[in-house]
């Protein structure tokens, strides 16, 4: 199977097959699609000028500070010299790559694309925190040659809003953007007049950044787009419902992944379905929505919240399953009894009763369904306690 086979990939086609063919090959199938879910990489290339912002791009993109360990150096005598790869902290399959600087007046956008290895990435954001110039156009040109794709986007606005806002008494915000919108279209129309993100790394959840996110969406392929959106950090309540829309796209798949019940008959519930293939997808789901604890971390300490007000945010007993589940720490008298992920999922498939392989999987679905909406309720909380809902 390729990964750009994505018209298989919804729920009635699912049940369609699994009642016209064969079950078991329909649960071959759906595993091989898991697989091809986890394994798929997607390389994104970030290049710019000296000092544009673009290691700082990629640690905010990975959801870690500039101080964090693992984290991609910024400030200006930590020039990046060669092209270094940095992995996602929760999804490894996802690769930012922190390129050159393009600002040498002798810069060659060829030899620069074929020195970074060009046909390592799947797509070229290039960053500049001031008006594009001449390198940053002959580049896309050349990315552009290379049937890649490029995305521009003006980096350090909330420096640009706070200069503003203290000079004019009128700030109007969406004046200053349009302003600075229409300025960096000025030094990029020979391309065609390609979009122009406006961004800060230091407040994703600002500004043009969920625009950004929709573009590159619309031009990877599903399996690639399921690794981005899951890998993105929850900067805002609309960034929650894009990871709701795509992580619910794939919930049959690891309901018919899990099943079982295709391959061996029932009537033992625990040998029809498959709980790694569920609680998998639930730790996924859990570290894609910012559940996690080092999400929380990151959060609290942006936010200036007190970790403990947005953990208490947190109330499914799923969601908790996940974190006792996760927990590197052993188990005290003293933590908080909590009820263990398996028994939860144990307790749910008990209410059904499954007729049939097709049951098993529908009952599955609606399982995992719940399961997510309670997580990405309890995460609705957790950025209304961070002040993040509006
Ligand atoms: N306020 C603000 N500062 C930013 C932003 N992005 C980057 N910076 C700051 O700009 C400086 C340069 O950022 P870097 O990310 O190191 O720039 P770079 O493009 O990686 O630079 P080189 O590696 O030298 O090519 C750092 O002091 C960052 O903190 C932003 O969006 N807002
Ligand atoms: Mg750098």
């Amino acid at each position: 199977m390729t990964e750009d086979s994505s018209a298989d990939l919804d729920f009635s086609g699912a049940l369609q097959r699994l009642k016209e063919h064969d079950p078991n090959a329909a649960v071959a199938k759906a595993k091989e699609q898991l697989d091809c879910l986890d394994s798929v990489t997607l390389n994104i290339a970030v290049t710019g000028e000296t000092g544009a912002g673009k290691s700082a791009f990629i640690n905010a993109f990975r959801g870690l500070d500039d101080d964090d360990d693992n984290s991609a150096p910024t400030g200006i005598t930590e020039t990046t010299k060669v092209a270094t790869m940095y992995t996602h902290p929760t999804k490894s399959n996802v690769q930012l790559w922190d390129l050159p600087g393009t600002g040498m007046p002798n810069f060659k956008a060829d030899k620069f694309l074929k020195e970074v290895k060009f046909e390592t990435y799947d797509l070229f954001i290039i960053i500049s925190s001031e008006r594009f110039k001449e390198n940053d156009v002959f580049l896309a040109k050349e990315i552009q040659k290379k049937q890649k794709r490029f995305y521009f986007v003006r980096t350090k606005i909330d420096n640009d809003m706070r200069s503003v806002a203290k000079t004019r008494r009128n700030f109007d915000e969406q004046q200053v953007l349009c302003t600075i919108r229409e300025d960096c279209h000025r030094n990029v129309k020979e391309l065609g007049n390609p979009k122009v993100f406006l961004i800060s790394s230091y407040d994703l959840g600002k500004y043009d950044f969920h625009d950004l996110v929709d573009s590159l969406e619309s031009d990877l392929s599903e399996y690639k787009r399921f690794a981005l959106v899951q890998s993105l950090p929850v900067c805002s309540l609309a960034m929650l419902e894009k990871k709701k829309k795509v992580l619910e796209k794939f919930i049959w798949l690891a309901a018919l992944g899990s099943s079982l019940g295709a391959v061996i008959p029932f009537p033992f519930l625990s040998l029809a379905i498959d709980k790694t293939v569920l609680v998998t997808y639930l730790v996924s789901c859990h570290n894609a929505l910012g559940l996690n604890e080092q999400s929380l971390i990151k959060l609290s300490e942006r936010m200036n919240k007190p970790l403990s007000q947005l953990k208490s945010a947190i109330k499914s007993p799923l969601a908790l399953a996940v974190v006792d589940k996760m927990a590197i720490r052993p188990r005290t008298a003293m933590t908080k009894p909590v009820k263990r992920l398996d028994d939860l999922l144990d307790a749910r498939f008990l209410a059904t009763s499954f007729m049939n392989v097709t049951e098993a999987f529908r009952s599955t679905y609606n399982i995992l369904h719940e399961a997510l909406n309670e997580m990405i309720n309890d995460m609705r909380q957790v950025l209304h306690a961070a002040g993040l809902d509006e």
